[in-house]
């Protein structure tokens, strides 16, 4: 996968370097270029904003330097291009949307800063039939998009074959597949630690009751924390354990999905 950034703070991409991401890089997993969005400008100031059409505060990002920023760097294209755009006023970026973006050919990440980029920019660019897409990575708004790139292209890139060194630790994650829990609790030895155990069936040696300790937990864990996710759940496709446990959490199961009962 070849994925390139483009942003007015490159430098802070140099963190990818560091651990699995620089490891996939020399494995050739991956190649990953941060570009400086100012190196498309022509004026002595390298500017790269302008005050918004319309009035009001701060400055929008100019679609002239964008464009000849991305026709480079689509011209240089290996496959089929995916142009991403983080934006906080675009759809919830998810687990599902990395899973589908780890079998990319090449990835282009756009990091906006001020208040955002021209709309033109992405209109543009599907009108010339590139798949582009707009994400946020959640309801809270940081300055600039180098954060949310950089967090998107982390959850895609470690669903390459062969970026993790044990594919099983991907298997179980939150938010993973259709049918969707968060995690069980992890533990670690010391069986005791400052007066606390942990849980006594984990010691047991029976899989079959780990297993079923671990799912219940998740289950009652998704119940508390994330109900929306049970909600998603498709009642045909778990067992009766899960069921039983749902229908005792107060959760309607005669329809397709779970629904809260009032
Ligand atoms: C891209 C500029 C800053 C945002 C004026 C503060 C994503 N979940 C998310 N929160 N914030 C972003 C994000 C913020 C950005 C840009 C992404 C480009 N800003 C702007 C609007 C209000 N400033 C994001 N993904």
């Amino acid at each position: 996968m070849k994925i390139d950034i483009v942003s007015v703070f490159p430098e802070f991409f140099d963190v990818l370097r560091l651990s699995l991401l620089g490891k996939a890089q020399d494995k050739g997993l991956i190649s990953i270029a941060a570009h400086d969005l100012r190196d498309w400008t022509h004026d002595v100031h390298h500017c790269v904003d302008d005050t918004p059409v319309g009035g009001g505060a701060g400055m929008v990002m100019k679609p002239e330097v964008w464009g000849e920023c991305l026709d480079d760097l689509l011209r240089a294209d290996a496959g089929r291009p995916t142009l991403i755009f983080p934006n906080p006023s675009a759809p919830l970026f998810t687990q599902s949307d990395a899973t589908e973006l780890s079998g990319a050919d090449h990835l282009i990440f756009g990091c906006g800063r001020y208040e955002g980029y021209d709309a033109r920019i992405p209109e543009h660019y599907r009108a010339c039939g590139i798949d582009v897409r707009e994400y946020s990575i959640g309801d809270y708004v940081l300055n600039g998009g180098e954060v949310a790139a950089a967090a998107m292209l982390e959850a895609i890139t470690r669903l390459i074959p062969g970026f993790m060194g044990n594919p099983e630790s991907i298997v179980e994650e939150s938010y993973t597949g259709r049918n969707a829990l968060l995690e069980h609790r992890q533990y670690t030895k010391p069986a005791q630690w400052r007066g606390l155990d942990v849980p006594t069936i984990l010691l047991s040696g029976d899989h079959g009751k780990v297993d079923r300790y671990r799912r219940d937990e998740a289950m009652r864990r998704t119940d508390r924390i994330r109900p929306d996710l049970i909600g998603r759940l498709v009642c045909s496709e778990l067992d009766k354990a899960d069921l039983a446990l749902l229908g005792s959490l107060g959760w309607d199961l005669s329809g397709e999905h779970p629904t809260r009962i009032e």
